[in-house]
């Protein structure tokens, strides 16, 4: 058998789903990985047929399919980090949790982000899906909920940004090391909040960016934290600079699509030339 390289390449493989708009999901998190120099690998959960306004149809990989794109990652690549979106049924949360705990080093990074809808309101997961990715909690370095993932997983409705420090300890209990409630949901300026295992806290002000533009964010923060864990940046600047990033990738969108529209995951690189007049009938 040919030796193991050591590489100096910084890795992370996502496990998630297909957004054939390319907004969101794998593709979403492939992109936000290479522009930061971070050679992605994936193992693809499920397939959604969508755009930027709707999502039509959505189906879920066999669990055994799912087992074998890890373990041919696994046994053939060294891995930096691990990113968690889309898994769509329980069996392939459990498979997920089942390659964390009996492949992966407990020092590996591992960001979940815990996707339960579309950005155009399609419900992702059913109760046991939504359950069996609970269990995934004490297995990841990070969670990162939006408001209303936040809700769902504390069982309440968080009133307003005040709400995040007792939403935060409480996804802390459930076994999350570290926790980032996205406030971008609030009404007024966004605010974030991060919640650190050693008990220390943050908030972070954003400025509202006024686009349409925001399909696949959750995707691009998450998989843009865990590239500045890879390459080493600590957990606080990670979210500040993925956040950064995020902001910078709505901005620069470039205007695709009759609905809410994908980022601009390489705007470091060079401009995409705009030009959202409205469409043509059937065009
Ligand atoms: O942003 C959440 C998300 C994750 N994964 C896939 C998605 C979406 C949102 O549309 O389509 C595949």
């Amino acid at each position: 058998m040919t030796p193991m390289r050591t590489h100096p390449l910084r890795t992370a493989l996502t496990c998630a789903s297909s957004d054939s708009g390319a907004g969101a999901g794998i593709q979403a998190d492939l992109k936000t990985f290479a522009a930061h120099g971070v050679y992605g690998f994936s193992a693809l959960a499920g397939v959604t047929a969508q755009n930027t306004r709707e999502v039509l149809d959505a189906f879920y990989l066999p669990p055994e399919l799912l087992r074998a794109q890890l373990q041919a990652v696994w046994s053939d690549f060294d891995l930096g980090g691990v990113k968690i979106g889309l898994l769509g049924t329980r069996d392939n949360a459990q498979v997920v949790l089942d390659f964390i705990e009996r492949k992966l080093s407990p020092e590996l990074p591992v960001v979940l982000d815990p996707v339960m809808c579309s950005a155009s309101g399609h419900v992702f997961l059913d109760e046991e899906a939504f359950r069996a990715v609970l269990r995934l909690f004490p297995r990841a370095l990070l969670v990162t909920p939006n408001l209303f993932e936040a809700e769902a997983v504390v069982g309440r409705k968080i009133e307003g940004f005040r709400g995040f420090p007792e939403a935060a300890a409480k996804i802390r209990d459930l076994g999350a090391r570290n926790v980032l409630i996205k406030g971008g949901h609030l009404e007024g300026e966004p605010r974030d909040y991060l919640l650190l295992e050693d008990g220390s806290d943050f908030f972070f002000d954003g400025e509202r960016i006024p686009t349409r533009d925001d399909h696949g964010t959750g995707c691009t923060l998450s998989s843009a934290i865990l590239s500045r864990l890879v390459r080493g940046c600590d957990l606080q600047t990670s979210v500040k600079l993925a956040k950064l990033y995020t902001a910078e990738a709505m901005r620069r969108a470039p205007g695709l699509g009759r609905g809410r529209g994908p980022l601009h995951h390489f705007h470091q690189f060079y401009e995409f030339e705009k030009d959202r007049s409205e469409p043509s009938e059937g065009g």
